[in-house]
């Protein structure tokens, strides 16, 4: 589709976890965009035009390039700009983050899926799935007992692709997650919940319509 706007074009859906890490690597970079929200189930055509894969985030930038995954929005953003070395991780051992995201796009989104959605697969194996998907998080608690943050010294790129899902793990059942023995882990998410930045990417938009501007993204107010 042609592209006319002079700043990017950000497809988004406010609760996805894929575009929430995409908005989250945006506002790091300090980039602008136009942020045009979507209902899943009403999918305006002008966003299917612009990917056919029909899948938020999708980011259309200014010299027409579609980057339709949300790793890719995320280092597309941050080789811009990274004034909080999120990309640290990857200078350090680009192999371990590759490693990092096929897990957790991977197996641990499948088996998340199927623990909080479990009624749309087998209900049969929803703890089945918890307990596969914990281990990952029990993997990160080890972690996060011996450095700060998943990405090293500082929250980073590893951090800000993981929380968003862990924040969904958590909603499935909260009693649960605050009973497991994860204090570093519900430090963690809790920090990352109560900050600015959250409150920043989690702001409420109206969905776009054909004709009307976007709005700006982050937002100045
Ligand atoms: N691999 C993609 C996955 C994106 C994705 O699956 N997004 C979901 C929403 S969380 C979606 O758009 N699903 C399409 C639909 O529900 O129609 C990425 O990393 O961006």
């Amino acid at each position: 589709m042609n592209q006319t706007s002079h700043i990017p074009i950000l497809w988004s859906f406010r609760r996805c976890p894929y575009a929430m890490r995409a908005r989250l690597a945006i506002v790091a970079a300090g980039i602008a965009v136009e942020l045009r929200e979507i209902r899943l189930r009403d999918k305006p055509a002008a966003f299917l035009a612009a990917s056919a894969k029909a899948t938020v985030p999708v980011l259309q930038c200014v010299s027409g390039r579609v980057i339709d995954q949300s790793r890719d929005i995320m280092f597309w953003a941050l080789d811009q700009h990274d004034p909080d070395g999120w990309l640290a991780p990857v200078h350090a051992d680009r192999d371990h983050v590759e490693a990092f995201f096929e897990r957790l796009d991977g197996p641990f989104k499948t088996h998340l899926d199927r623990y909080k959605y479990a009624s749309r697969f087998d209900p049969e194996e929803a703890l089945a799935n918890r307990r596969r998907g914990a281990s990952t998080l029990t993997g990160f608690e080890q972690l996060l007992t011996n450095q700060p943050a998943l990405s090293g010294a500082h929250p980073g790129l590893l951090d800000f692709a993981s929380l968003p899902f862990v924040r969904q793990f958590r909603i499935a059942d909260p009693d649960w997650f605050d009973a497991q023995p994860w204090p570093h882990l519900h430090r963690w998410l809790a920090d990352f919940l109560d900050s600015p930045r959250f409150a920043t990417i989690m702001r409420k938009y109206s969905p776009w319509q054909e004709g009307s501007p976007g709005v700006s993204f982050p937002s100045d107010s």
